[in-house]
Formats: structure tokens, sequence, C-alpha cells
């Protein structure tokens, strides 16, 4: 009984949010620290929406190219590739996070250093195909700071 209650609020929620931009609550917003030379970046956040919403587009003034990256086990290999949108079910958080999705900030512009707060841009639309912009700031941690250790961006060739 309760999960119906439950269900009702969140398709109330969802219809009233319609007309409205997307709303889309994030936390933890961080971007890993890149060493000399290195092109290439990882973004990571947690994303809860209020509606069905869906990240179509990133991009960040500190890459030229930015793109959506999915980062699975295929056989014994993790590997990564571009994938077209990221879902965000109501109400869900979707953790980015190393070895997961993640936001990836390719030919930088310079060096990103521990500290340093990097915009980044999320291109969001909505289940009637409404556009709208999030803008998140990201900072930057030291290299090697994951939790989950051991994966390192920079080591993955584009
Ligand atoms: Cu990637």
């Amino acid at each position: 009984m309760k999960k119906i209650i439950i269900a009702t609020l969140l398709s109330l929620t969802a219809s009233a949010w319609a007309q409205a931009p997307a709303n889309v609550e994030v936390k933890d917003a961080w971007v890993r620290a890149t060493v000399a030379q290195q092109k290439a970046t990882g973004a990571f956040m947690q994303l809860t929406a209020q509606a069905d919403t869906r990240v179509v587009q990133a991009s960040s003034p500190i890459a030229g190219v930015v793109e959506i990256h999915e980062m699975a086990m295929d056989k014994d290999v993790m590997k990564m590739r571009a994938v077209p949108a990221l879902a965000l079910p109501a109400g869900k958080t979707v953790e980015l996070k190393p070895g997961g999705y993640h936001v990836m900030l390719m030919d930088l512009k310079g060096p990103v250093k521990a500290g340093d707060v990097v915009p980044v841009t999320l291109v969001l639309e909505g289940k009637d195909g409404q556009r709208s912009t999030l803008e998140v700031k990201a900072t930057a941690r030291p290299l090697g700071s994951s939790p989950a250790g051991g994966m390192t961006h920079g080591a993955h060739k584009h």
C-alpha cells in the first residue's frame, strides 16, 4: 500500500515539473586532476532528477571535446565508450564515478590542478523533449584520490 502512495506522489511530482526546466540535483561534483602532458580526464558527480531526464550533451571551457562515457568490463578488460545519452530516472540517484559513468573531458587546454574549480555544463532533455542546461562546478581532486582506487583515467587511450 505504501508503495502505491509513493508512486502516485512521484507521478504527481513528475507532471508538476513537466513544463518547467528539468530539475536535477547535483552532489559531490569533482574532476580528477591531471599530470603534465595528460590530455584527458574525467568528471564525476551524483545526479538526482525530479522527473525522468536524460543528459544528452556536456561541455566545459577547459576541454575541446566533452563526451559522456560508460566504463564496463568486457571479458577481463576495462573498456570505456561514449554513450549518446545518460538516463536519469525520476527520483533515483545516478552516480558518475571512476569505473562507471563519467563525463570525459578531452583535448584539455591546460593542466587541471588539485583545487581548481572546473565548470561543466550539462544539457538535459526532459520526457517532452524540452532541453535545459545545468551548470556544475566540479572541484579538482589529486590523482589517485578515488575511493575505488586502481583505475586511472590517464591510462586509457582515446
Ligand atoms: Cu572516458
